[in-house]
C-alpha cells in the first residue's frame, strides 16, 4: 500500500511545522495545538539540539504529539529516528545527509511511511530520490539560528536549480522563512514551507501559523 503517493505528499507539505522541546518556551503540546489551529498541515517532530529531551521523556512527549496530530488529521513524521517512528506509529521519517542511509530507512519503514530527505544540491536530491524520497527538505532558504549546523543559504533559486534539473519528487524549502519570503520558496517550485522558530517560538502561535497558511494558499492557483 501506498497512501503517501506524490498528490498525497504534496498536499500535506504546503505548512510544515518543524519542531521539539527547545523550540519554544511554552508546552510543545499546547504549541502545536495553537499551530493546528492556525492551519499547519504536516509536523515534524525533532527533538534535538542542547536541552533536548532524552529516553522515556522524549518517547512521551512523541506519543503526546502524535496523539494531536491524529485527533487533527495532520500527519506525523519523525525526524531521524527510524525506531522512535515505528513505536508510536508516525506517518513517516525525515533524515539528513548526515543521518541513516535512506535507502536503509525507506527498507525499514517499507511503503507504507512517508520518507523524506535534506538535500542540498542536485546530487543530493538525485541520490535521495534514488533512495526512495517521498519529499525533499531544501535550504537553507534565508539564514537561520534554529539550526547550530545549518549549510551556506541557498536560497529559493536552490529549487530553482532543483526544478530545472528534472527533480520532480515534492520539495519544501526550510530555514529562516518568513510569511513575506513563502511566495518566493513557492515561485521557484517548492510544494511549500517548513519552519521552526517562526511558529513554535512566536508569541501568537496560532497567528503565527494562520500567516504563513494565508501566504501559501495566496500562492495556489
Ligand atoms: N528539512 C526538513 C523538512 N526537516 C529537517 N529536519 C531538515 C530539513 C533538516 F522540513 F522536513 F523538509
Ligand atoms: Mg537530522
Amino acid at each position: 500500500m501506498r497512501p503517501w503517493d506524490a498528490e498525497a505528499v504534496r498536499r500535506a507539505m504546503k505548512m510544515y511545522l518543524v519542531m521539539g522541546g527547545v523550540n519554544t518556551t511554552q508546552d510543545p503540546v499546547e504549541v502545536l495545538r495553537q499551530a493546528i489551529a492556525g492551519g499547519i498541515t504536516l509536523f515534524q517532530f525533532r527533538e534535538k539540539g542542547t536541552g533536548a529531551l532524552v529516553g522515556e521523556a522524549r518517547i512521551t512527549l512523541a506519543m503526546q504529539l502524535r496523539q494531536v496530530c491524529s485527533q487533527h488529521g495532520v500527519p506525523f513524521i519523525v525526524n531521524d529516528d527510524v525506531e522512535l517512528a515505528v513505536a508510536v506509529e508516525a506517518d513517516g521519517v525525515h533524515v539528513g545527509q548526515e543521518d541513516a542511509d535512506a535507502a536503509l530507512v525507506r527498507a525499514r519503514i517499507g511503503d507504507g511511511r512517508m520518507l523524506g530527505v535534506s538535500a542540498h544540491s542536485v546530487e543530493e536530491a538525485r541520490r535521495a530520490v534514488q533512495a526512495g524520497a517521498d519529499y525533499l527538505g531544501v535550504g537553507p532558504m534565508y539564514p537561520t539560528r534554529s539550526k547550530a549546523d545549518a549549510h551556506a543559504v541557498l536560497g529559493p533559486a536552490g529549487v530553482t536549480e532543483l526544478r530545472a534539473a528534472g527533480i520532480a519528487v515534492p520539495i519544501v524549502g526550510i530555514g529562516g522563512i518568513t510569511p513575506d519570503a513563502t511566495g518566493a520558496v513557492m515561485a521557484a517550485g517548492a510544494d511549500g514551507v517548513a519552519v521552526i522558530s517562526a511558529i513554535a517560538g512566536a508569541a501568537d502561535v496560532r497567528a503565527a501559523a494562520a500567516h504563513f497558511a494565508a501566504a501559501v494558499r495566496g500562492m495556489q492557483a
